[in-house]
């Protein structure tokens, strides 16, 4: 093994990943958040936006199936689908599998971001951020959701963590929610990065969770079992009608088999049915939780892990 760099990520403030980085390939302070390309020796070529791990080649297909297919399916048909970050292209490559899929939109603030992933992570985006049914928007997705009217299928919010230096946590308030809900058709399906499952730190997950309930009416907390992230990770979804959870495997595989082209190694009916097993303690934290994000009231993450609350 040759580690000549170690990254100590914080997942909180008494807990670190230590990702050990054989090779800095890029490391920048863009306008927005400081930006590293590295390559893990455990998982390969990595984006790290703020000392935070986004995505790696050795585990991103898990994230990326769930975060796009999850929504598309729940919604049959998708057409049209606006991607809220998700500069890497990855989730992009998933939509783009859906042979209904006429256009995603990629509306993310950092346009540096975006040309680091397009050079240096063709891995990951394999082709999508160049596909022309992929729009680039290098722009606040709160704006240009806000100025959309039941336009998209398919909301999927790739962001970063909502820490209180970055440029992510406006995007897990009730306003944004509620501008969501008026970009999407009445069929529509928002799903969102919502936070870590770790027993400690479920309460970020369980007022984002609250908050598109509050929303939307419907929401449910979905299981990414992704190994960088360093513990279950949610992916919340909402909806402005009861949220599918029990669809049959082979009813999903079916569907898929008519929509979607290409291969995939995560996702399918079983892993549908998988990720919307909710653990009882994460059921139990989102019920019981009182919290609503606003703009008034963010979540208040530092990068070192430490709430504001
Ligand atoms: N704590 C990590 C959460 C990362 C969410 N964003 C990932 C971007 C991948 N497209």
């Amino acid at each position: 093994m040759d580690t000549s760099v170690w990254i100590a990520e914080r997942l909180s403030p008494v807990d670190i990943y230590q990702h050990g980085v054989s090779q800095m390939l890029m490391h920048k302070q863009t306008a927005f958040q400081e930006m590293s390309i590295v390559i893990s020796e455990s998982y390969g070529k990595a984006l790290v936006l703020d000392g935070k791990w986004q995505t790696c080649t050795g585990d991103e297909f898990i994230y990326h199936e769930l975060i796009a297919h999850l929504p598309c399916v729940l919604h049959g048909a998708p057409k049209r689908v606006l991607i809220a970050g998700g500069a890497d292209g990855g989730a992009a490559r998933e939509v783009l599998k859906w042979k209904t899929v006429e256009e995603v939109v990629i509306a993310d603030l950092d346009g540096e971001v975006v040309d680091a992933c397009r050079e240096m992570l063709p891995e990951i985006h394999q082709g999508s951020l160049n596909d022309s049914r992929v729009k680039i928007q290098v722009a606040d997705a709160f704006d240009l959701i806000e100025a959309s009217s039941s336009e998209y299928d398919v909301i999927i919010a790739d962001l970063t963590d909502p820490i209180e230096e970055g440029p992510a946590y406006p995007l897990f308030t009730r306003e944004f929610f509620e501008a969501c809900r008026a970009a999407l058709t009445p069929d529509g399906v928002l799903i969102n990065q919502a936070g870590s499952m770790a027993p400690p730190w479920v309460t970020l997950l369980a007022r984002v969770t609250k908050t598109m309930e509050s929303a939307f009416g419907y929401a449910v907390a979905a299981a990414a079992p992704v190994p960088t992230y360093g513990s279950l990770w949610g992916l919340t979804i909402a909806r402005t009608k009861p949220i599918e959870t029990g669809l049959s495997p082979a009813k999903i595989d079916e569907l898929m088999q008519e929509h979607v082209q290409g291969s995939l190694r995560m996702f399918d009916g079983s892993a549908f049915v998988a990720a919307l097993q909710t653990p009882r303690y994460v059921r139990q934290a989102i019920e019981q939780e009182q919290t609503i994000y606003t703009l008034e009231n963010p979540p208040a993450l530092s990068a070192e892990g430490d709430r504001r609350e």
